[in-house]
């Protein structure tokens, strides 16, 4: 056997420490870090192990289990845990570090570092045992020592609290075996060898651990993928297929991928945050503007949600009619969402006619196929106010804490749920009189009596379709738990009407009516709906929602529907989203804190990358967060040096060295290999993109530039276009054929940002069919811009987020210290959070910059609203209209007040009715 490693690499550090204290028997030698030793590798490879019959490892944590394993100690699961969390998580952090200095971090840090320290610390705290798996040393300890030795035998970052972590990294430093592979790893040159090792990696795309990254560094090219490359390459547009114009309405076509795409339909009666955008509009805009791209015949469609208890609080809060409500609220949405360039193919509401006749229509088929019970349930009424009291509407003492003035959901302080009858006191919240407990009679959907049906539709959905873990892992959890008769009506008044003489005074509980708001918006907008809702053999229906949703779209609605029994189109591909989380805490409307849809455009920053940063962070899997300097990060390093770089510099050449004409392009050895990669990346992509992994997705355009500003640099076509004929002929090539990349990125970032991705075309001039060709089979990557193409005007993409821009905005949205409300804390939040408004209406942070040009305006408006409310009064106009223009004016000078940086609520406000 025989090691290869070479000087100051960490990876080889890993292994000579393996081999020390494994005293495995093998040669060792040493090369220098750019020469090859593996024979059918194109790149050096270090380190390397020659195994006896003649085959090579070249991962280092492979050589490290290896090297155990020979020693007769097998890597246990918690030990190959380990492993693969250090490749894929620690990895990319640590080659972060010493590279990308944070803003108020010491430099050399990497801003993700100590969450990941913090880890390891608590899993050894947790264990009680000295290793990482347990009593004895592990290969896991060794690669994890190791890995971490360059950083941590660095005085930048202190181990002092993590107490745990800090004496296992003592225990293994002292251990004389590992302490000598330590020293003739690095030959004698300490940390600093490592440190510019580190320095020569490229940087890793991303920090959360994602497998397919790790690989991507270890790809190898084939020379048969360089040549097929190539020759598609060369082959130009003509490969490509047509162009097509979506025409409305568009319906399910014959021999076509038919794909109906919604998103879950947002509550009308708030204002979305960046998490509830995220989690579903935005993640479904980029999915259906993909599936375009891809040639799919596909109707995207969403709308406000509109009926139910908040919509009538938030009436009686701002001294209007429900549907009054409705209507302002749902123009609030869809301009939000046009701002955000959310393109559905049409945005309805649940409110309308078409909405009654299809629940109905649903309700009376279930009542007819027996899939209806009735119940009794105990309630609250208020006599005073003659109407029952949704849980929201009375509050009264915690029976199991004494809480005085817990909900009749739950108790805020104890965090328990409660059945609104079991409270101490109740008391009516509008009236303050004590209500009375009254029997009434309700419909169940018998969910026990479809749940056979419900199972094996569900095995079937979840096994050919693409349900994201968490939604496969809710569904599965409600259905161990069995399934009970759930309620779908309500005694309220903001409702589809229960048309079953019995039930008259009640209306369908939201989450029955909700869903069918799908079918109805899509009725809303052709009459031939149908085709759409009632063909499962030609449509594959995807369902777009953040994880709170999901029980309601794969339990109770499709049982709904199956029961109704009128082959309804059921969900195939049910995406759903994690969390995200503002900076360190939750979006909150009450205390101010995190940006609302209304608010992003008032920053400053593009749509677009808006767009971009909530995609690179989307919550695909794990909770993630918004954070202020993140995004500046973000935007500086990928957006303005990585993408935007590469386009402009590609653009700059075409325009400075060749007059604005694209130069003949001969390709050579290099150039097809940079075409393979790059052609290989669009297929990771479409892989990705196919399975809605989108924020992955995204990770593989920024590598395609990523790899394009290093062929540029490598191949300095700025210094080549000075030379003889072969050197300016060279230059040439360089520059076709990076400028046709940014034809291939154009179009990949089309989904995330489209507006960049038109002005990307406008600059090149690019030919129409482009965008609709590229994407389409397993990616046609084509030379688009032949020899001689004269391309537009091309100019910076991007501009930079400088740090005092970003402190300024962080203020502004930081919102008050969350000490003086005590339900954020306590309550279990399932849904994504963002509390709701308290009655007196949100209370505006005190912390705020001043903005000259924006007060500037508001005053002008604020003038106008008063001239209308005060014209208003004197015509005697409506109550109702008057109070609806009065919450504009009082809307209106709050905003001017936090443009002027003043405190928009004085306290003696807090608490007075509007
Ligand atoms: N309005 C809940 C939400 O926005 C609800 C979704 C309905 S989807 C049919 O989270
Ligand atoms: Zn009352």
């Amino acid at each position: 056997m025989k090691l290869f490693v070479s000087e100051g690499n960490p990876h080889c550090l890993k292994v000579k420490a393996a081999l020390e204290v494994t005293g495995v028997r093998c040669s060792v030698e040493y090369f220098n870090h750019e020469e090859k030793v593996v024979p059918f590798l194109n790149r050096p490879a270090f380190p390397a192990l020659l195994l006896p019959n003649g085959q090579y490892l070249f991962s280092s944590n492979t050589i490290c289990r290896y090297l155990f394993e020979v020693n007769g100690q097998e890597c246990s699961d918690v030990c190959n845990q380990w492993l693969e969390w250090e490749a894929t998580v620690l990895q990319p952090a640590l080659l972060q570090a010493p590279q990308k200095p944070v803003q108020g971090k010491p430099s050399g840090v990497s801003q993700v570092l100590p969450g990941l320290l913090n880890v390891m610390d608590q899993s050894l705290s947790k264990g009680g045992m000295p290793y990482l798996s347990g009593e004895f040393l592990s290969v896991a300890d060794v690669v994890l020592w190791a890995a971490l030795h360059p950083v941590l035998s660095d005085s930048s970052l202190a181990l002092g609290e993590h107490k745990c972590l800090k004496a296992w990294f003592d225990r293994i430093a002292v251990m004389r075996s590992s302490q000598s592979g330590f020293e003739k790893a690095l030959q004698g040159n300490g940390p600093q060898a490592m440190k510019s090792h580190m320095q020569r990696q490229p940087t890793p795309p991303s920090t959360q651990g994602n497998p397919a990254e790790s690989e991507e560094s270890e790809r190898v090219v084939s020379e048969e993928e360089m040549e097929a490359t190539a020759l598609k390459w060369s082959k130009g547009l003509d490969a490509c297929a047509p162009e097509t114009e979506k025409q409305h309405p568009i319906l399910p076509q014959e021999g076509k991928r038919n794909i109906l795409l919604t998103s879950a339909l947002p509550y009308v009666n708030n204002v979305p945050h960046l998490g509830n955008i995220i989690g579903c509009v935005l993640s479904a805009d980029v999915f259906s503007r993909y599936g375009r791209l891809r040639g799919w015949n596909l109707l995207f469609v969403c709308g406000t949600d509109e009926y139910g208890t908040a919509t009538e609080n938030k009436a009686r809060e701002e001294g209007l009619t429900p549907q009054q409500i409705c209507d302002k609220y749902h123009a609030v949405h869809a301009s939000i969402y046009k701002w955000f360039q959310i393109d559905f193919d049409f945005f309805g509401r649940t409110t309308t006619e078409k909405q009654t006749e299809i629940a109905q229509n649903i309700f009376w088929r279930l009542h007819k196929n027996g899939f209806l019970v009735e119940d009794t349930v105990e309630q609250l009424r208020c006599e005073k106010c003659q109407r029952f009291l949704a849980d929201r509407f009375v509050e009264g003492t915690c029976p199991h804490c004494s809480y005085p003035e817990a909900r009749g959901d739950q108790c805020d302080k104890c965090g328990r749920l409660i059945n609104a009858v079991e409270l101490r006191e109740p008391q009516c919240k509008v009236c303050r009189q004590t209500p009375e407990i009254r029997s009434s009679k309700h419909l169940f959907l018998d969910l026990p009596k479809l749940e056979t049906q419900l199972d094996q539709w569900l095995d079937k959905s979840t096994s050919t379709g693409d349900w994201t873990s968490n939604a496969k892992q809710i569904t599965r959890s409600w259905l161990r738990d069995g399934l009970k008769p759930r309620c779908i009506t309500r005694d309220l008044l903001w409702g589809t009407p229960v048309p079953h003489p019995d039930f008259k005074d009640k209306v369908f509980y939201v989450w029955f009516d909700a869903p069918i708001g799908y079918l109805s918006i899509t009725a809303n907008y052709t009459s031939e709906w149908e085709k759409w809702w009632k063909n499962p053999q030609q449509v594959e229906l995807y369902n777009f929602m953040a994880k709170d949703n999901v029980p309601f779209h794969s339990v109770v609605f499709p049982c709904s529907l199956l029961g109704a029994q009128d082959n309804y189109t059921l969900v195939n591909h049910l995406v759903a989203t994690e969390y995200l989380n503002y900076e360190d805490t939750k979006f909150s409307k009450s205390r101010g804190v995190g940006v609302f849809g209304d608010m992003a455009k008032d920053t400053g920053i593009p749509s677009d990358v808006w767009r971009f940063y909530l995609l690179f962070v989307r919550p695909e899997g794990q909770d993630s967060a918004f954070s202020w300097a993140d995004m500046a990060l973000k935007n500086n390093s990928e957006l303005l040096n990585n993408l935007g770089n590469f386009i402009n510099r590609a653009g700059m050449f075409v325009t400075k060295f060749f007059e604005g004409r694209v130069p003949v392009m001969e390709l050579q050895q290099e150039d097809k290999k940079f075409l393979a990669v790059v052609g290989w990346e669009l297929q990771q992509y479409i892989q990705l993109m196919d399975k809605v992994k989108i924020r992955d997705a995204l990770k593989h355009i920024l590598n395609i530039s990523r790899h394009g500003n290093q062929y540029i640099q490598v191949n300095e076509p700025w210094k080549k276009i000075k030379g003889g004929d072969s050197e300016r002929q060279r230059a040439g090539t360089v520059t076709g054929v990076s400028v046709n990349i940014s034809c291939l990125l154009s179009v990949m970032l089309f989904p995330y940002m489209p507006a960049v991705s038109q002005t990307i075309r406008n600059q090149l001039n690019m030919p129409h069919s482009c965008i609709n060709s590229m994407l389409r089979g397993t990616g046609t990557f084509v030379c688009v811009l032949s020899a001689g193409h004269r391309i537009g005007t091309v100019s910076p993409l991007f501009q930079k987020l400088e740090p005092d821009q970003i402190e300024a905005l962080k203020k502004r949205f930081g919102g008050q210290q969350p000490e003086d409300e005590p339900s954020n804390k306590k309550r279990p939040s399932t849904a994504q959070p963002a509390d709701a408004a308290p009655a007196v209406g949100p209370e505006v942070k005190t912390e705020v910059g001043v903005d000259a040009e924006k007060a500037k305006e508001l005053t002008k408006a604020v003038t106008e609203q008063g001239e209308k409310v005060r014209a208003l009064k004197a015509q005697k106009a409506e109550k109702g209209v008057i109070t609806a223009e009065v919450s504009k004016l009082l809307d209106l000078k709050k905003q001017l007040a936090v443009a002027e940086g003043k405190n928009p609520e004085p306290s003696s406000q807090k608490g007075k009715k509007k």
